[in-house]
């Protein structure tokens, strides 16, 4: 039976980012749950919580990076930019927290260490970092995609005397201006903070593994019409944005790259790198860059002849250019190849002078330069997907845990649920949508809060994947994801950024349209996959 000194909650919720503050209203005001959420930040908004460092920005823009469940807000709060920045998102989902009166049912600075399932009265027992003990009988895990951090170990790292921040973890006191900054990594975030703290650091060095291929992100002020239009029309949006692929909000394009003439060809490209975006760059143009070898080498040469363009110096111009495919998450930015024309950046390519060790005064590199720093940026990214998931001690039935269930790389029955850990769900497990990721998070919240509501109006005690659907989805993912070129780049999509990870297939390639399809499907057929258990007359499993 369930210990006194136990809180009981109907559901427990690891997280309070976008996906844990729509599943907590979800369960409790529509459901009517008795249900609390966790998270280790000291508040809310998860990402928008933790990444705070300059130049951090919302790529997905304004209009489809919110909350379109709440159709109000949607009306009221104002669009001012074509992207959100940070500050604005973070501001956006406090609003969102005080307008539905959520905060009072999340409790900050509390990191769950453990969750373990109890199949005798199938309930979950929760531990928190502050030795409190918590039982639900569902757990849903929002942990976030792109929340543990990675941080290579260089040698001599402990003797440096300078300050160092993962970007993931940038304090709030954090002065850069006028300093010596060294940056490694030139990912989606390197490339955001490098731009943004060109012009305020003394002097920055930029340590690039990978070069990167990168498109304007062209923010800047909306007019108010835009955002009127943008209002007015939000039902259409959504619908079609839930219908897309990626979510974006723009209209995928059915063009082959090679059908058009090499003039028009550049036009579009031309077009598209004014018009800015990331995703726009590599999925409004054509439609077969990320599967295409000559497409896609057709957009890298395009973007090569922009930098050839814009860095002056032909040497920092070569080692800024990529010639491996074009297919990690596409990037965009505020400036970023121009930055390497001012006199105060410096550019070190470590695949060709890789960093020896870190010293007291900065980072000595294999020609034998010590590059002296005061403050060196660990821009280096996250175990994504199953990251957070490792690093709590997660138990299934006949005490399973996670890490062991997840030895040959995560996997999952629907993004949502794996076998052997019942009435546990994810928001963004893996082998989820590779979209833009609100309104993926959004259909999983609703998918699941479906669910729930169907186990209590039936009252199910437990359900659980048929781990043969579940072999049967990463099956399905794997072979989506081997006709895209995403699949022969290293980046942290295919878990290739970590030393050690396993190199598998982390995400649905087939798009959020498709998978809402499936989803609809399943639930049409009475949850097909799932096995559920009925309550016995003593209330126990
Ligand atoms: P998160 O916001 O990551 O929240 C997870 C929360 O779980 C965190 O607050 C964490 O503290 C908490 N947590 C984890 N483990 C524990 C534990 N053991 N105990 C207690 N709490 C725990 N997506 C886009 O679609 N478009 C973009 O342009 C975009 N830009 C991004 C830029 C950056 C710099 C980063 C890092 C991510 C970006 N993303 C973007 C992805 C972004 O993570 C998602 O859009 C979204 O914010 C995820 O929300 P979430 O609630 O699923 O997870
Ligand atoms: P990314 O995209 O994983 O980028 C990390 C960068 O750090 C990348 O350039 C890496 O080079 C580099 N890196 C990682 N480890 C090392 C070591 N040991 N030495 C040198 N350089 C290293 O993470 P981001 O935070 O930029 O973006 C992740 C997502 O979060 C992004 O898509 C947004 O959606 C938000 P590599 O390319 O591996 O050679």
């Amino acid at each position: 039976s369930v210990g006194t000194d136990i809180i009981n909650y109907d559901a427990i919720i690891i997280g309070a980012g976008f996906g844990g503050i729509y599943m907590l209203k979800k369960l409790r005001d529509e459901l009517g749950l008795k249900v609390r959420a966790f998270d280790k930040a000291a508040g809310i908004g998860g990402t928008w919580f933790w990444n705070r460092y300059p130049g951090a920005l919302s790529d997905s823009e304004t209009f489809v990076y919110c909350f379109s469940w709440d159709r109000e807000l949607c009306q009221e709060w104002d669009i001012t930019t074509r992207y959100v920045d940070q500050p604005q998102i973070l501001s956006y989902l406090n609003h969102a927290v005080d307008r539905h009166d959520l905060r009072k049912d999340i409790q900050l600075e509390t990191a769950i260490t453990s969750a373990v399932f109890d199949e005798s009265i199938t309930r979950w027992f929760v531990s928190t970092d502050d030795g409190h003990q918590y039982s639900a009988k569902y757990l849903v895990t929002a942990l976030g995609l792109l929340s543990a951090t990675n941080v290579p170990k260089f040698k001599g790292q402990e003797k440096f005397k300078g300050k160092m921040y993962h970007t993931a973890h940038w304090p709030a006191d954090a002065v850069l201006d006028g300093k010596r900054v060294g940056v490694i990594g030139t990912g989606s975030t390197g490339c955001q903070v490098i731009t943004a703290i060109a012009p305020i650091v003394g002097h920055l060095t930029v340590f690039q593994r990978s070069p990167q291929y990168t498109v304007p992100v062209g923010n800047g002020p909306v007019s108010r019409e835009y955002a009127d239009e943008i209002k007015r029309n939000y039902d259409a949006i959504w619908n079609e944005v839930r219908s897309s692929r990626l979510a974006f909000g723009f209209k995928e394009s059915n063009i082959p790259t090679m059908s058009v003439s090499p003039e028009e060809r550049k036009e579009i490209f031309q077009r598209a790198w004014e018009g800015g975006g990331g995703f726009r760059f590599m999925f409004e143009t054509f439609n077969d860059i990320a599967v295409d070898e000559q497409a896609n080498f057709a957009a890298q040469e395009f973007i090569r002849d922009k930098i050839k363009e814009i860095v002056k110096d032909p040497e920092t111009a070569r080692k800024l250019m990529p010639r491996d495919l074009y297919a990690k998450r596409p990037l965009c930015d505020s400036g970023y190849y121009a930055t390497f024309n001012r006199p105060n950046v410096s550019l070190v390519d470590v695949k060709e002078n890789p960093i020896e060790e870190i010293t007291a005064a900065g980072v000595r590199t294999a020609d034998g330069v010590e590059h002296e720093l005061d403050v060196l940026v660990f821009a280096t990214g996250f175990d994504a997907v199953d990251g957070n998931y490792k690093r709590i001690d997660i138990r299934g039935r006949n005490g399973l845990s996670i890490k062991d269930h997840w030895s040959d790389g995560p996997s999952s029955y629907l993004s949502m649920s794996t076998s052997n850990f019942p009435n546990m769900f994810m928001i963004l497990g893996p082998n989820g949508p590779f979209t833009n990721l609100p309104p993926t998070i959004e259909t999983e919240v609703e998918w699941v809060s479906d669910m729930i509501g169907f186990m209590e109006e039936n009252e199910l005690a437990c359900m659980e994947p048929d781990p043969e659907c579940e072999r049967q989805w990463g099956v399905t993912c794997r072979e989506i994801a081997d006709q895209t070129l995403f699949a022969r780049a290293e980046s942290w999509i295919f878990g290739a950024n970590i030393p050690g990870k396993t190199n598998t297939v982390y995400f649905y390639m087939g798009g959020l349209g498709p998978f809402r399809e499936i989803l609809a499907s399943v639930q049409n057929e009475d949850y097909r996959g799932f096995k559920f258990k009925g309550l016995s007359p003593s209330g126990n499993y």
